[in-house]
């Protein structure tokens, strides 16, 4: 140890000591956090900046800059630390004096929207890598379009061995290879430790195999040899054809003398008296949140050198002959252009009255959207045929040509989630894919944190209740629509027709911070919207379908395909006299935005009854007291979609027959 510390430190040995000691002074300042991996990747980290990075701190959004991803998200001192030492404008020291308190910017994982710099929100394991392949493979995609003048930048991503162990990195490490993401370098973290102590515990896997297999390149470095990783960040970007992977062996909790190499620096702070041998250890004698400025200077060189590359960059923009195309694709898209191309479609299907499924009712409807906006990206997992997600003129994007805007995601559903983040995020496409609504469970991690980043990206999921019939009830989602009503900051459109499904389109479109489930029939379904209004009836959440003439006895309220039952229902209910209006909700969460009066006026004072083939929970805010609910209340079963309507009881009769009892 000693011995060590006479060894005389370079530049960029200090500029990796800096991290370890804001990253450890941080955590023991909170009193928790994962000081062990930012240690650890300190001198990657270092290497990748200082010699490879091209980012401009004061112009975080630079379309051309690099993206960096520590997709090891407990590892978020790295980034905070990093960021820090670039100079980064809302990164001052008193952000990481106090890592993880309420208020400031530097949370217990890298969180999206939160501070410059940061990509992705990282944190739950695998994530953040398999966005990152979203990031590359959109960078390839807008290469295609506008060149390497405008559009030639790499993905870097730190991953540890939780990323490379979650099964998300499987579909997105096979994706990749598939996809020849040659801007893609991920530096696997290969420190051989996780929470639960070594990785021989859990893990035989070859990692190098692993990634070799599915078409990757992959290298082997010490982890703590920057001129080894600077070789193989080199070599990695010269391989132009295929993602790469350089296993860099480390040590977790690099300088830490005593407790270095153990799962016990991975989430604990080391404590102030292993923090002063560290100091010591790694010849860094500097005051806790401390910095020297020729390590500032350093650093600050990396920012100048970035920021050079970025009025070089704007050089080549200003005049170039896509300037315009690209500017506009990089922008919000035209909601205008949108807005007039869907009211005009919805005004022919309230005239044509088309009885189509609202998955087929949700292509035509993207063929609208996609003849309008230029940079949406379709795809499915593996189930374009049922899904109905591709258009007329779209091309499917490959390692060959990407200049195409139909991804075949495989059947990685998790995968695509991740991907889509990483197509949102990364600027120059809206991207939309399907799978069937059950199967959003296997895709839920990547949703979840498209929901809590807000990003722009567009389920569609189709086969969305007991109405897809035979497949039976391991397709038939009876929970799914509840489980992601619950869900923050993601919208369900569960649209009853042709009208409103284009609907759903245009107001899933318009929200740039929301993604959005459009929850879509298999069976077909008529078109109830037969009024044309130019106003999206949809994105007010509900509205009233079908008034009586003077009160109300009873308010009907239906989604998707079960609307038509609510119809039934009111005509039945009509025959014995009963004035039944009928409720169209198409989506909870924008119902809920709302004002007051909007919504008492849709509910009125009658009983109301409820009816969806799902279950009941989270109905309650439409239901109120004096109310039913018919729908479903175990899994399905496999039979015709009508039988099962029959046999689970959600019918017009059921519907009406409640309604009685209420009245
Ligand atoms: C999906 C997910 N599962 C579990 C966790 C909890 N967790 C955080 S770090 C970690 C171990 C990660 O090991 P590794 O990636 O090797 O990081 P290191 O200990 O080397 O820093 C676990 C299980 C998580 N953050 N995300
Ligand atoms: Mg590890």
């Amino acid at each position: 140890m000693t011995d060590q510390s006479k060894i005389e430190t370079t530049m960029e040995d200090q500029m990796a000591n800096a991290i370890r000691a804001l990253s450890m002074d941080a955590v023991q300042a909170a009193n928790s956090g994962h000081p062990g991996a930012p240690m650890g990747t300190a001198d990657l980290a270092t290497v990748l900046f200082n010699r490879f990075m091209r980012i401009d701190p004061t112009a975080d959004k630079w379309a051309d800059r690099d993206r960096f991803v520590m997709s090891a998200g407990h590892g978020s001192m790295l980034v905070y630390a990093i960021n820090h030492l670039l100079g980064y404008d809302d990164m001052g020291m008193e952000q990481l004096k106090n890592f993880r308190q309420m208020g400031y910017r530097t949370a217990g994982h890298p969180e999206y929207g939160h501070a410059k710099g940061i990509e992705v929100t990282t944190g739950p394991l695998g994530q953040g890598f398999s966005a990152a392949v979203g990031m590359a493979l959109a960078e390839r995609m807008q290469n295609a379009r506008y060149g390497d003048d405008l559009v030639d930048h790499y993905t870097y991503v730190i991953a540890g061995d939780g990323c490379l162990m979650e099964g998300v990195s499987h579909e997105a490490i096979d994706f990749a290879g598939h996809h020849g993401l040659g801007r893609l370098i991920v530096m696997w973290d290969d420190n051989k430790i996780t929470i639960d102590g070594s990785t021989d515990v859990s893990t035989s896997m070859d990692q190098m195999k692993r990634f070799e297999a599915a078409g990757w390149h992959v290298q082997k470095v010490d982890g703590h040899d920057k001129e080894a990783v600077a070789a193989a960040i080199e070599a990695a970007r010269n391989v132009t054809d295929k993602p790469s992977m350089i296993a860099c062996r480390t040590i977790i909790g690099f300088g830490a003398p005593n407790k270095q190499g153990s799962h016990d620096v991975h989430g604990a702070p080391l404590g102030d008296e292993e923090i002063a041998a560290a100091r010591e250890n790694l010849d860094w004698p500097h005051e806790p949140f401390t910095v020297p400025q020729d390590v500032y200077d350093a650093w600050h060189a990396v920012s100048t050198r970035g920021r050079e590359a970025r009025l070089e960059w704007e050089k080549r923009l200003g005049g170039h002959p896509k300037q315009d195309a690209f500017e506009t694709d990089m922008a919000d898209p035209d909601i205008r252009a949108l807005d007039a191309a869907i009211i005009a479609y919805k005004a022919r299907l309230s005239k044509d009255a088309p009885k189509v499924a609202t998955r087929k009712a949700s292509q035509m409807a993207l063929d609208v959207v996609n003849g309008t906006l230029p940079n949406t990206v379709g795809g499915s997992a593996d189930l374009t045929g049922s899904n109905l997600t591709m258009t007329a003129g779209m091309t499917d994007v490959t390692a060959a040509d990407f200049s195409g805007n139909y991804v075949r995601y495989g059947v990685r559903e998790h995968g695509m989630a991740a991907i889509m983040n990483g197509l949102a995020l990364h600027g120059g496409f809206v991207p939309y894919g399907g799978t069937f609504l059950q199967f959003a469970d296997y895709a839920r991690g990547g949703m979840r944190l498209a929901a809590l980043m807000g990003v722009r990206v567009v389920y569609v999921m189709t086969h969305d209740s007991i109405g897809l019939g035979e497949d039976g009830p391991t397709h038939q989602p009876v929970e799914v629509l509840a489980s992601f009503r619950a869900m923050p900051n993601m919208w369900v459109f569960r649209p009853a027709d042709a009208v409103e499904t284009a609907e759903a389109w245009q107001a899933a479109l318009e929200m740039d911070a929301t993604p959005s489930i459009l929850s879509l029939s298999r069976q077909g379904l008529p078109t109830v919207r037969t009024n044309h209004t130019d106003t999206n009836m949809t994105a007010k959440g509900a509205y009233v379908l079908r008034d009586v003439n003077g009160t109300r006895d009873v308010t009907l309220i239906g989604t998707g395909s079960e609307v038509e039952i609510a119809l039934n229902a009111a005509d039945k209910l009509a025959e014995d006299g009963i004035k039944a209006a009928v409720v169209s909700a198409p989506c909870f969460e924008a119902f809920a935005q709302q004002d007051a009066t909007y919504r008492d006026t849709v509910l009125g004072t009658a009983p109301r009854v409820g009816v969806e083939a799902a279950v009941q929970q989270g109905w309650d805010a439409l239901l109120g007291c004096n109310s039913a609910f018919v729908g479903m209340s175990s899994f399905g079963a496999s039979a015709p979609a009508n039988e099962l309507y029959e046999h689970f009881g959600i019918t017009a009769d059921a519907v009406a027959d409640a309604a009685k009892k209420l009245i």
